[in-house]
């Protein structure tokens, strides 16, 4: 047997993690919970780190098949796949990959605001269908000319739409549990009073119990007829069933998202519809921001086992020395 530190990777496949990993630890590679399921009791009772690579459930169940776990090291900024509380009661370091893709979600946000607002996916198939010699496009009936534009979740990403936002000079305020200190936007501790106040969310916030389904049928009212809704937090934080009667009736115009409670399931119901864009979960897609994150899931494992502090610890699962 080799004196290598065990590493179970969890997850789709990512190769840059398992070449990362590979050099410095033994690893072992499960995709799904079959294969976590399947793996030897002697096997489990080695592996010390576990890379989680993709939104699969790291859950207290999952963990405890681990009894020398010392490092979760999650891919994604986001971590409400992976019980936190579990980790914290048994010592366990749990990490995420924030920063390096804050600029590529923001980017996103901005994109499919606009693509939202100007109608650019059935422009565009008008385009391919051949269908410009007959005549112009459509006006758009809405645009980011005239609009306010609330940020739910006031973070690292929310800070670097509120920018993207203010230079294309347009106002913006935001909900958050806690004012930003030295923030000069607008802060409303009331959801509801923020959206009767725009006419524009763009969401993101964490997933989890705290922020489940806050977008519901009373925020889409108080945010009205003009109202559009971004969404690149997590599904969770809508109550689906509401955003999609509320974009049925007209309660609000439209909505852009990224993603859904039930991923990669889509409603039919939002697949039908003409004034909604859908994109798979790609607001951090790009090859050099995942390289980025799968190094970051790399590195804190590596520091770890080297005997130093982990780079990207959650605040839940704090470092306070060995
Ligand atoms: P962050 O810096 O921790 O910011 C989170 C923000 O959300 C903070 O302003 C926080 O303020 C606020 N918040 C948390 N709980 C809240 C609640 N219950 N009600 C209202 N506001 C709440 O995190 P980040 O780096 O900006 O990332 C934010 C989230 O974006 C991630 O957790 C993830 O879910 C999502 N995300 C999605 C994608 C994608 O691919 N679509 C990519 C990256 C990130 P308070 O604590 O003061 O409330
Ligand atoms: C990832 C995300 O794509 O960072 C996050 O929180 O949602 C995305 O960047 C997601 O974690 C996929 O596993």
């Amino acid at each position: 047997m080799s004196d290598k530190i065990d590493v179970l990777i969890y997850g789709p496949l990512k190769p840059l993690v398992e070449k990362g990993l590979s050099a410095q630890f033994s690893t072992y590679s499960c995709r799904g919970v079959a294969d976590v399921e399947a793996l030897p009791a002697d096997v489990a009772a080695r592996i010390r780190g576990l890379a989680v690579t993709g939104l699969v459930q790291a859950n207290a169940a999952m963990l405890a098949r681990f009894p020398r776990l010392e490092m979760v090291a999650s891919f994604g900024v986001g971590y409400d796949h992976v019980d936190v509380n579990y980790a914290r009661e048994h010592n366990i370091i749990v990490t995420n990959t924030p920063d390096v893709l804050t600029e590529e979600v923001a980017d996103t946000a901005l994109g499919l605001l606009i693509a939202t607002l100007r109608e650019f996916i059935p422009a565009e198939r008008y385009v391919r269908e051949g269908k410009w010699p007959g005549g112009n496009f459509r006006l758009s009936p809405h645009s980011l000319r005239d609009r306010t534009v609330g940020i739910v979740g006031m973070g690292r990403i929310g800070q670097a739409i509120a920018r993207r936002v203010e230079a294309s000079a347009v106002p913006v305020v935001y909900h958050s549990r806690r004012p930003v200190e030295g923030l000069k936007y607008k802060h409303y501790p009331n959801l509801i009073e923020m959206a009767k106040d725009v006419d524009t969310l763009i969401l993101i916030t964490p997933g989890g119990p705290s922020t489940a389904k806050m977008i519901n049928a009373d925020v889409l009212k108080a945010l009205g007829r003009r109202g559009v809704v971004i969404n690149v937090a997590r599904g969770s934080v809508v109550d689906e069933e509401a955003l999609i009667a509320a974009l049925k009736d007209g309660t609000i115009a439209a909505a852009g998202l990224d993603v859904f409670a039930s991923e990669p399931n889509v409603p039919k119901a939002l697949i039908e519809m003409d004034n909604v864009v859908l994109l798979p979960h790609i607001a951090s897609a790009s090859v050099t921001t995942r390289d980025a994150m799968d190094q970051l899931v790399v590195d804190n494992l590596k520091n770890w086992f080297s005997g130093k502090p982990p780079i990207t610890p959650v605040p839940e699962t704090p470092f306070k020395g060995r």
